[in-house]
């Protein structure tokens, strides 16, 4: 749509911008990915400063209003683990699950949540609105399911007897940490710069 509101989405993964397009379907936003040369160094310390770090790299070097979304999973049990670094836990998407599972299996509290937290920032970096999604539930015993991405096939959310990565997207995209940040963030949107 030729009249949407671009927005740089401030992210090397294009499962999170392929989500971020299917919950802003309808809004007049459209998120875009950043310049080439995007890699910026993610060394705060809690999720909003991350998604904060992101945001400005991306925003000063397309000179646009950019979002960045820095989330992860963090399990009671593991003293909140893997945390801020849910991405970088282990070497691939499987070693992470497998990593998760073994370290999770001599506890019986498998209690656990996806955490969401968006910056967005104008064109100079400086910061407009913070938001923070959650998406309480549980670590399966053992994965099932191949939709979504990273620690969908392990998560089964509040509510429900299936793993996120057995889902519909849509449905994702209803109860996610993803969703309801992104929502929020629309909201302020439309009321303050639409
Ligand atoms: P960018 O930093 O470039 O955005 P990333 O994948 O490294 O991409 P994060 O640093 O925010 O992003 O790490 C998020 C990790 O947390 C992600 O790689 C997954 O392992 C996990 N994660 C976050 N949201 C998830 C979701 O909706 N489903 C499954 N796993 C998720």
């Amino acid at each position: 749509m030729e009249n949407n509101l671009k927005i740089v989405f401030a992210t090397g993964n294009a499962h999170k911008v392929h989500e971020v397009n299917e919950i802003a379907k309808g809004s007049g936003i459209e998120f875009i990915l950043p310049d080439e040369g995007f890699d910026p160094i993610e060394d705060g310390e809690t999720f909003i400063q991350n998604s904060y770090i992101k945001a400005k790299d991306a925003a000063i070097l397309s000179n646009n209003l950019s979002l960045a979304d820095d989330s992860g999973l963090c399990v009671e049990a593991l003293d909140g683990a893997p945390g801020i670094y849910s991405a970088r836990y282990d070497s691939t998407p499987q070693k992470r699950i497998d990593k998760l599972l073994t370290n999770l299996a001599p506890f019986g509290n498998r209690k656990a949540k996806f955490v969401c937290a968006m910056t967005l920032v104008d064109n100079k970096g400086e910061i407009i609105h913070q938001v923070v999604g959650e998406c309480k539930g549980a670590i399966a015993e053992k994965q099932s399911g191949t939709n979504g991405f990273g620690y969908d096939p392990v998560f089964i959310p509040e509510g429900y007897d299936i793993t996120i990565a057995q889902m519909p997207e849509n449905l994702k995209n209803k109860i996610s940490h993803r969703g309801k940040a992104l929502r929020m963030m629309i909201e302020f949107i439309k009321n303050n710069i639409m």
